[in-house]
């Protein structure tokens, strides 16, 4: 074995597709290849370790904006310990800005952008000769056709166990200046036929939960609608073996062919991750963010009174221009259309994107290390950010977790966002805690908050009660895994 394909993922559960692409573009040095995954939070020492285990003579690395910071740590150990070992990196934390990165500076190489055609060529290189001259790479981005699909390297065990994450185009066309995606210069479909091919293969082999990784899965209504259909098919075919199918959607484009198709499918297996990010048209122009607020708002009812499908939807804290009160507001909107979810998001600087044009004029002030979250800006100083932060944390306890289901909308009365900052200073007053709050406790200081807002101890109880009695996994929690496992195991 001469290369080794590795990253350390964010949680055991994601499989990293990036790496499966480098894999499955290997050519003839794919039998010489292997991926090894990690998981962030694993010790140093036990990774460069299992690396070096599989006697390399090159290690990709997957970088990301949750494993920068590790694997800065392992690669300088790698390279102590074993300095003959050639590093190469990639990924988009890596893919901008890289100059100035201490994970650079340890690397012998770089591939920015694209890995798939670049990194075995460059592998080819430093193996076979000559020996690259250059140390950064611009991936080279090949027609999609080109690009080998990598499910078939999704193991047994993958399918079993983790998120089957699977991309029916690259890129994004918007240009949000908070998202890396902006960059790109459009969306690159693959092709349709065989990727539905690909699709027919994991269903057979027992794969159930498909997580679409593509931006914008409502860019093309034709090819959204084929990708419906063929789920659709699958659960007209099994319907006591369901399918479940999560997509990124842009929330103004919804015609009336893609909302027929959306509405045929069974409650739980359809989940839409939907992008708001703001309602605040100014704060919209400012961020290069193309949305119409009113069809946007809209569909999102559409979706909560025609279709079943689970809706997560996503909002911003800290954009330039967006003061507390106006993020206010645009919450208040989003949560009397009444979706499951609402992301609660405080905004990071990711290397690249152009969203640092404005930190001289809104005082933009991001934390230096990864994730590089904003601290404060000329509208929101740094205790207040702090406030919101909390919000977020809590409102992910209480609100997204759906286990107060009863309990929330008393909590959160006729003014969802300021009710629920004012329960959210108090419970970090009374709990110092944002983090690790179990279940039991939080009841009961949710109990206790109700009571000093005036509500009869019995009330408040028997209303916490009924949450409980009626506790069920929401849709987006099924685990849809653990259903993989018990077919195969079938
Ligand atoms: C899946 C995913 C996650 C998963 C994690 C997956 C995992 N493996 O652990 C979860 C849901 C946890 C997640 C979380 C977050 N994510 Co995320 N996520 C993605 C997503 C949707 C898919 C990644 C993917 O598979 N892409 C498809 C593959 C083919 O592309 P790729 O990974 O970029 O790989 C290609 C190249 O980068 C390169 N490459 C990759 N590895 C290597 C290695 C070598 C050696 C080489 C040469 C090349 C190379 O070649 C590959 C093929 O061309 C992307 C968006 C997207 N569509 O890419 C965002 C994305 C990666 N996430 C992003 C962000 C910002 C986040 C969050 C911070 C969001 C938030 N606000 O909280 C969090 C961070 C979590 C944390 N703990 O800190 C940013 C990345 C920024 C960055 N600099 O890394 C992205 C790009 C979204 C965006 N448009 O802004 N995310
Ligand atoms: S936020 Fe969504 S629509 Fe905007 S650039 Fe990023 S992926 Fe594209």
């Amino acid at each position: 074995m001469s290369i080794l394909l590795t990253t350390l993922n964010a949680r055991y559960t994601h499989a990293s597709l990036g790496l499966r692409y480098l894999l499955a573009n290997m050519g003839e040095l794919q039998e010489r290849t292997r991926l090894q995954e990690f998981v962030i939070g694993a010790k140093t020492t036990e990774i460069v370790e299992r690396i070096l285990a599989h006697a390399p003579r090159i290690v990709g690395f997957g970088i990301y904006i949750w494993n920068v910071e590790e694997s800065t740590k392992v690669i300088a150990m790698l390279k102590r310990v074993a300095p003959h070992v050639m590093v190469v990196l990639g990924g988009p934390e890596v893919s901008y800005e890289s100059n100035e990165q201490e994970i650079v500076k340890l690397a012998d190489y770089l591939i920015t952008g694209w890995g798939d055609v670049t990194f075995p060529k460059l592998c080819g290189e430093i193996l076979n000769g000559p020996k690259p001259l250059m140390k950064v790479h611009a991936g080279v981005q090949p027609p999609m056709a080109e690009i080998k699909l990598p499910y078939s390297l999704y193991t047994d065990d993958d399918i079993k166990n983790r998120t089957i994450y699977v991309e029916a185009s690259r890129g994004c066309p918007f240009k949000c200046e908070f998202c890396l995606s902006a960059l790109d210069k459009t969306a690159w479909p693959f092709a349709l036929e065989g990727f539905l091919a690909e699709m027919e293969s994991l269903h057979a082999r027992g794969a159930r939960l498909f997580k679409f990784v593509d931006r914008t899965f409502n860019l093309n209504i034709k090819t959204s609608l084929k990708i419906m259909q063929f789920f659709l098919d699958k659960l007209e075919a099994n319907p006591d073996d369901p399918v479940y199918a999560h997509f990124e959607l842009v929330p103004d484009h919804l015609p009336d062919a893609l909302k027929e198709g959306i509405s045929k499918f069974p409650p739980g297996a359809l989940q839409f991750e939907i992008g708001i990010q703001s309602f605040n048209p100014a704060v919209q122009t400012l961020v290069s963010r193309k949305q119409d607020n009113q069809k946007a708002a809209d569909n999102i009812r559409w979706l909560t009174d025609h279709s079943n499908a689970h809706m997560h939807v996503d909002l911003i804290a800290g954009l330039p221009g967006e003061t507390v009160e106006s993020f206010a507001e645009g919450f208040n909107k989003l949560w009397a259309l009444d979706p499951h979810e609402i992301q609660f998001g405080i905004l990071k600087r990711l290397r690249g994107t152009p969203i640092i044009r404005h930190t001289q004029e809104f005082g933009l002030v991001f934390e230096p290390y990864a994730p590089y979250t904003i601290l404060a800006n000329r509208d929101i100083d740094f205790p207040t950010m702090q406030r919101l932060v909390r919000f977020a944390r809590y409102w992910d306890l209480v609100a997204n977790s759906g286990r107060f289901g009863n309990t929330l909308p008393v909590l959160l009365g006729d003014a969802a966002f300021e009710h629920f900052m004012a329960f959210s200073d108090w419970l970090y007053a009374n709990t110092d805690a944002t983090h690790r709050i179990a279940l039991e406790r939080l009841v009961a200081m949710v109990s206790r908050y109700l009571q000093e807002r005036g509500m009869d101890k019995a009330d408040a109880d028997a209303l916490l009660a009924s949450d409980y009695a009626g506790a069920k996994p929401k849709p987006a929690e099924t685990p849809a895994p653990k259903r993989q496992a018990r077919r195969l195991a079938a």
